[in-house]
C-alpha cells in the first residue's frame, strides 16, 4: 500500500469516527428493573447501575416508579339461619428506597363494595344469594417521579451515590391492607392480591467524546495534515 492510500484510508476511519461514533452512550441512560406480579406483601432489591463520570458530566436524576395490584375476595355466608353483610375494600402500597435520597411509593385502592347475603344457598362457589366475588386491577399506574437537578439542595451527596463504577441497591417492597369485613351470618372467605413494580432510572448528562473515539478521531486529523503536508511537496 502507497503511503498516500495508506493517508487516506486513516483520514476516512478517522473522519467516520468523528462524526459517527463520538459517544457511545447517549444521554438520558435509562435503567429498567422491574419486579413480576407476585402475592403481597413481597421485597425485592434492584440493582441500580451507577453514572460512570466518563459519559459526561452528570446533570439531572430521574427516578419513575409503574405499580400495579391485582386482587380476588370470595365470599359465602354458611348459616343456614342468619343473612349477612359483606364489605370489601383493596389497598396495596408498592414503594422503592432510593439510596441516599427518598422513598418513591404508589397507593392502589378499590371499594369498598358492600354485597348483603341471605342464608346459605347450598353451594359455596362464592356466587349465589350467599355468595359473591369481587376483582380488581389498578392497571399500570404511575408514582410521581423523583428529579434533582444539578444545583439543587441535596444534589452533591445524591449524585456521589449514584456515580461510580459499581451498582447501588434499591430495596423495593410491598404493603398489603386490605379488608373483607363481614357482619352477621357465619361467612367463608378468601383474599389475595398481587402487586408488581416497575423503576426507571434515568441519568441527564452532558455528553464527553469518549478517548477511544477521541483519538481516532484526532488521528484523522494528523493524517488530513500530513496528507496536505506531503501533497503540497
Ligand atoms: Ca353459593
Ligand atoms: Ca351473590
Amino acid at each position: 500500500m502507497k503511503f498516500g492510500t495508506a493517508l487516506i484510508s486513516i483520514l476516512v476511519v478517522g473522519l467516520l469516527a468523528c462524526v459517527s461514533s463520538a459517544y457511545a452512550v447517549t444521554s438520558p441512560y435509562v435503567i429498567e428493573k422491574q419486579h413480576a406480579l407476585e402475592e403481597t406483601e413481597w421485597t425485592d432489591s434492584f440493582s441500580i447501575e451507577q453514572f460512570d463520570p466518563s459519559w459526561g458530566t452528570l446533570y439531572r436524576i430521574e427516578i419513575f416508579l409503574e405499580a400495579r395490584t391485582t386482587g380476588f375476595a370470595g365470599w359465602e355466608n354458611k348459616s343456614t339461619s342468619r343473612g349477612a353483610t359483606v364489605t370489601v375494600d383493596f389497598e396495596s402500597k408498592v414503594s422503592a428506597d432510593a439510596p441516599s435520597w427518598t422513598t418513591i411509593s404508589k397507593i392502589m385502592t378499590d371499594g369498598p363494595v358492600m354485597d348483603v347475603l341471605t342464608t346459605y344457598d347450598g353451594v359455596t362457589d362464592y356466587d349465589g344469594d350467599s355468595g359473591g366475588t369481587r376483582n380488581y386491577d389498578s392497571g399500570i399506574v404511575s408514582a410521581a417521579p423523583l428529579v434533582i437537578n444539578d444545583g439543587d439542595a441535596g444534589w452533591g451527596a445524591i449524585a456521589a451515590a449514584y456515580t461510580g463504577p459499581g451498582t447501588v441497591n434499591m430495596p423495593v417492597y410491598t404493603t398489603s391492607d386490605a379488608n373483607l369485613n363481614a357482619v352477621g351470618g357465619n361467612v367463608l372467605a378468601e383474599f389475595r392480591q398481587e402487586s408488581y413494580a416497575k423503576v426507571t432510572v434515568q441519568y441527564h448528562f452532558r455528553p464527553v467524546p469518549e478517548p477511544a473515539s477521541l483519538a481516532a478521531c484526532l488521528l484523522g486529523l494528523a493524517g488530513m495534515g500530513a496528507f496536505a503536508v506531503r501533497k503540497r511537496r
